[in-house]
C-alpha cells in the first residue's frame, strides 16, 4: 500500500510537476526578455556640446552640437528603443537606433537637426543659452538620466567628472566619445553667468504670473523681489539657498500683507551675491 502511494507521489512529481516548472521557467524567461519595466540603470548624459565652433565635426564637416552616452556597466547596452530629448514635455522626441554601447563605452550622438544625416543624429539641437537633456525608457516616459543646463560657452564642453560622478564641470578639452579626462578640467572657466532671470509667463497677467531662474553653482542665497515703478518693494519671493538648476516661483499678485495690488507696470529683481538682474511685467485688471 505504502509502495503504491509512493509511485502515485512519484509520477506526479515526474510527469506533472517537474514539466510544469520548466513550462513555468521557459514562460519566465520570454517575459523577461519583453520586459520593458526593468529600469535601465549605469547609462549617463556624460557630457555635451551646445556651442561648437571648431571642436569637432560630424561626417558632413559640420560643426554640430553633440551629447555623449557613458555605460558605466560591466556588460554591453543596446540602445534601441530608448529616447533621448531637449524637452521634458516631449521625452519621447527622438529615438535611438540599434546601436551598442560597450561595457564601459562611450556614445557620440550629434544633436544637429539633421535626422537625415544618419542614425546616430538626432532631430532637435542644443540651445547654448541654456536647455533641457533627458535620456528615457522604452516606454518613452521613465528617465534614465536628465539635466537642465545653464549657458555655455563657444568649444567648451560642459560634462561629468569622473566619468558618470555626480560632479559637473566645464572641459576647455573637450573629449567627444571617450572618457572625460583630468587634463582636460579647467578650473578658471566658470559660466558667464551664476544666474538667469527668465521673463515671467504670461505677461501681461492677472493675477497671477511664473517666474522662471536657473542657478548655475550652489551659491549662498537667491532673492527675488518684486517692486512698483516707484521703486518700493512690494513683495519678496524668494529668499533661500536654492540647489543648482532650474525654478519656478509663482506671484499671485499680491503683497506682503496678501493684498491684492493695482494695474501696472512691475519690476521683479534678482539677486544672487554680486550678480543682480531685473526684468518688467505687466499687471492688466
Ligand atoms: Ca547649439
Ligand atoms: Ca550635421
Ligand atoms: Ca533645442
Ligand atoms: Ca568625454
Amino acid at each position: 500500500m505504502l509502495t503504491k502511494k509512493f509511485c502515485l507521489f512519484f509520477m506526479l512529481i515526474t510527469f506533472i510537476y517537474l514539466p510544469f516548472l520548466q513550462a513555468k521557467y521557459f514562460v519566465q524567461s520570454i517575459l523577461d526578455q519583453f520586459d520593458y519595466t526593468k529600469q535601465i540603470t549605469g547609462l549617463y548624459i556624460n557630457e555635451f556640446m551646445a556651442d561648437n565652433e571648431t571642436t569637432i565635426a560630424d561626417e558632413n564637416g559640420e560643426y554640430d552640437d553633440w551629447v555623449e552616452i557613458f555605460n558605466s556597466n560591466p556588460g554591453a547596452i543596446n540602445m534601441e528603443g530608448l529616447f533621448l530629448t531637449d524637452n521634458p514635455a516631449i521625452p519621447d522626441k527622438w529615438q535611438f537606433p540599434d546601436v551598442e554601447i560597450p561595457a564601459n563605452g562611450f556614445l557620440l550622438v550629434w544633436t544637429d537637426d539633421d535626422e537625415e544625416q544618419g542614425e546616430l543624429h538626432t532631430n532637435f539641437k542644443l540651445d547654448a543659452d541654456g536647455e533641457f537633456i533627458g535620456l528615457y525608457e522604452i516606454d518613452g516616459i521613465t528617465p534614465i538620466d536628465t539635466l537642465s543646463f545653464g549657458p555655455q560657452e563657444e568649444d567648451i564642453s560642459f560634462g561629468r567628472y569622473p566619468d558618470g560622478a555626480d560632479n559637473w564641470q566645464f572641459f576647455d578639452e573637450p573629449t567627444p566619445g571617450t572618457s572625460n579626462s583630468p587634463g582636460s578640467v579647467d578650473d578658471e572657466i566658470i559660466s558667464p553667468k551664476s544666474c538667469i532671470l527668465y521673463q515671467n509667463y504670461p505677461n501681461p497677467f492677472n493675477p497671477t504670473t511664473t517666474i522662471s531662474f536657473y542657478v548655475a553653482q550652489l551659491s549662498s542665497f537667491v532673492n527675488i523681489s518684486i517692486y512698483n515703478i516707484k521703486g518700493q518693494k512690494v513683495k519678496t519671493l524668494v529668499d533661500k539657498k536654492p540647489d543648482v538648476g532650474f525654478h519656478t516661483v509663482i506671484w499671485n499678485g499680491r503683497d506682503e500683507n496678501n493684498q491684492p495690488v493695482g494695474s501696472g507696470v512691475y519690476f521683479y529683481n534678482l539677486k544672487v551675491g554680486k550678480f543682480c538682474e531685473t526684468k518688467k511685467m505687466i499687471l492688466i485688471k
